[in-house]
């Protein structure tokens, strides 16, 4: 098993943050679209600065978080893509049912992944107040768009490597000399 990420001990695992030769696609919700622009246009910087397309990467827009998960799912099972980043902003003071959107936005995302085996990143603000979803989208704390496609990166990365270094599997269970989906 190959060792990387030096002096840390035992074999490490761990993917690389690069875009090159991967295809991302971007579940973006229209709810709050001045503050999921901003995170897509982060996204895509992070794309583009780790040496992916940009242009190769689709984003699809829903109405708002509460429907990010059908849509990533159908990106999942398409095949096209090495992860899936999910954006949007779901804001307290904006709505009385804050806690059923990003509660169900947050366990679709999470479902997704485990039932697709494709890394499916959570990067959906849930903000308190307007102004913190302003500081999280490319203002005084960074952009959280960016900080979704990095993740998306190094999982996409990551993935094979469980494959080929760890001999950890594909995600499917063995079970003696079967295999059968998790
Ligand atoms: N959707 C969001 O993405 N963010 C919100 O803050 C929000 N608020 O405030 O209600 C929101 N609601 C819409 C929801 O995501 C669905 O689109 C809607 O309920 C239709 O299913």
């Amino acid at each position: 098993m190959s060792v990387e990420g030096a002096n840390r001990g035992g074999n490490v695992i761990e993917g690389n943050l690069t875009a090159s030769g991967r295809r991302f696609g971007v579940v973006a919700s229209r709810f709050n679209e001045f503050i999921v622009r901003s995170l897509v246009d982060g996204a895509l910087d992070a794309i583009k600065r780790h040496s992916g397309d940009p242009e190769s990467t689709d984003v699809v827009w829903v109405p708002g978080a509460f429907e990010i998960p059908l849509a990533a799912k159908r990106m999942a099972l398409s095949g096209r893509y090495d992860a899936v980043v999910c954006l949007g902003a779901v804001i307290r003071g904006a709505t009385a049912h804050f806690d059923y959107v990003a509660g169900n936005a947050a366990s679709g995302i999470s479902a997704v992944a485990l039932e697709t085996n494709l890394p499916v990143i959570f990067g959906v603000l849930t903000t308190e107040t307007i102004e913190q979803a302003i500081e999280r989208a490319g203002t005084k704390a960074g952009n959280h768009g960016f900080g979704a496609a990095i993740a998306a990166m190094e999982m996409a990365d990551l993935m094979p490597r469980l494959n080929e270094q760890g001999n950890i599997g594909d995600g499917s269970r063995v079970v003696g000399e079967r295999q059968s989906a998790v």
